[in-house]
């Protein structure tokens, strides 16, 4: 009976796929976190793989998605890229993030301009989901790469990272922007196999450690785990968790989160990208634990969290983001003089022809999407072009609304990559007064809702 259902779910274009968690870009190291000021919502940030890259060398930025019921996503965007750092010149691989004493923190790696080696950056952001500013590398960190922070039930926050077998860990100074020199441990010797990207979790006060690791002389990396009672060790190693599976990345990497009761592993593949095994897509499985607190191995499959319907993803694009999200606002400036807008504030001041603003959406691959704009125009009918890319729907008019209001612009079609979404000032029509643009969404539309 089973595999009757399979079938006519297959075959019938109805699709209940909860993996790949994304479906619209390549994410890979994802981080999940629900924040303790907002236990409904998770939280993943993730790292970004180009469409058709097949290596990690390229890689230059992070994005954060958000969901309050892990069917529906929201992608916020870029919210960190090289170009936002000034003292790293390429590698944007894994990353972390942490809310700690009231600011979110985004805990990344780097090649330091001029010498090549990574680094552990920090990077602050007011809310969760960025842009984040960097704040510059921790000191006491060599060879930084795959960073992840794990702040204890006492607020002391530690610092993990691993590469080329290797695993590090030290506790963190209040600022977070040096370790404990003191604190310094090298886990290696008692983490079998590991390579790099490790993470720390607390279950029923154990400390978890899991990572990326290889047996002797194989590709690909499978995840394993260890387990202590102190976040510095002395660890236990306990064993796989993540063996090799069908359509796996050379790398995996990932963490894990309790949300709504449940925990939820979420890790990384390549059946996105159809064949490409280093360019790779977010997955979650829900991680279970025996009565002895091992964890049982998870079996990574299509229907994942089983929520019999089908992840669907909306990007998210602030106006007011800027070059900070891989954007421009030309000759315009952000204002909060119009209550209700998301974000920071709304774009506005679209004084003379061109003044414009544009938006970066990151996707895989050619396809549909339905685009909305949230704006006010309080005084009037507001003319202003819609470009994307090189596509311009011309004679946009944005109708008067003395508040924010969402207005839908129906199908468009992004390309594979990189696409610029330009909103701005019409050289020949006059506006009404202001016009305040704070948001465009960018909503997945998948094929059997064509
Ligand atoms: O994503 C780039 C690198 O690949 C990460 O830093 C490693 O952990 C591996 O996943």
């Amino acid at each position: 009976m089973k595999k009757i259902i399979v079938f006519f779910l297959c075959f019938t274009g109805i699709n209940f796929a909860q993996n790949p968690v994304f479906t619209h870009v390549f994410t890979a190291d994802p981080s999940p976190h629900v924040w303790p000021n907002d236990p409904d919502k998770l939280w993943v940030y993730t790292s970004h793989d180009e469409p058709g890259s097949n290596n990690h060398y390229g890689m230059t930025g992070y994005h954060a998605f958000s969901t309050t019921d892990l069917v529906n996503w929201t992608d916020h965007g870029r919210i960190l890229h090289l170009e936002n750092v000034n003292w790293a010149e390429s590698h944007a691989w894994a990353m972390d993030a942490a809310y700690y004493r009231d600011k979110y923190y985004l805990v990344y790696c780097m090649k330091e301009a001029g010498i090549g080696l990574f680094r552990t950056g920090i990077a602050v952001s007011d809310v969760p989901q960025g842009p984040f500013n960097d704040l510059g590398y921790v000191k006491g960190v060599e060879f930084g790469q795959d960073p992840a922070i794990f702040i204890d039930d006492d607020g002391t926050p530690y610092l993990f990272w691993g590469h080329d077998r290797k695993c590090f860990a030290a506790e963190l100074n209040a600022d977070l922007m040096s370790i404990k020199p003191e604190t310094y441990v090298e886990l290696t010797s008692q983490l079998k196999y590991v390579f790099e990207g490790p993470w720390v979790h607390k279950r029923k006060g154990k400390y978890y450690l899991t990572y990326p690791g290889l047996t002797p002389r194989r590709w690909p990396e499978k995840m394993f785990y260890a387990v202590a009672d102190n976040p510095l060790g002395p660890y236990e190693f306990k064993g796989t968790f993540i063996d090799d599976f069908e359509g796996q990345s050379g790398t995996n990497h990932g963490g894990t989160v309790t949300y709504k009761g449940k925990d939820i592993m979420f890790y990384h593949s390549a059946w996105l990208s159809g064949g490409l095994s280093e360019t790779r897509n977010v997955m979650a499985d829900y991680l279970q634990y025996d009565k002895n607190g091992d964890i049982i191995p998870i079996v990574p499959s299509k229907e994942g969290l089983g929520l019999a319907k089908r992840t669907k993803t909306t990007l998210h694009l602030e106006a007011e983001n800027g070059f900070a999200a891989g954007g421009e606002l030309y000759n315009v400036n952000v204002d909060t003089w119009i209550k209700g807008y998301s974000g920071k504030g709304y774009v506005t001041n679209f004084d003379n022809p061109y003044d414009h603003v544009y938006m970066l959406a990151q996707v895989a691959k050619k396809s549909k999407y339905r685009l909305k704009v949230r704006y006010a125009s309080p005084e009037g009918d507001s003319n202003h072009d819609v470009l994307i890319n090189s596509y311009k729907y011309n004679n946009f008019i944005f109708p008067q609304s003395k508040e924010f209001t969402v207005i839908d612009f129906g199908i468009v079609e992004l390309k594979e990559g990189d696409n610029l979404v330009r909103i701005f000032k019409r050289n020949w029509k006059p506006s009404k007064g202001p016009f305040a643009l704070d948001y465009i969404e960018l909503e997945q539309v998948f094929e059997s809702e064509n």
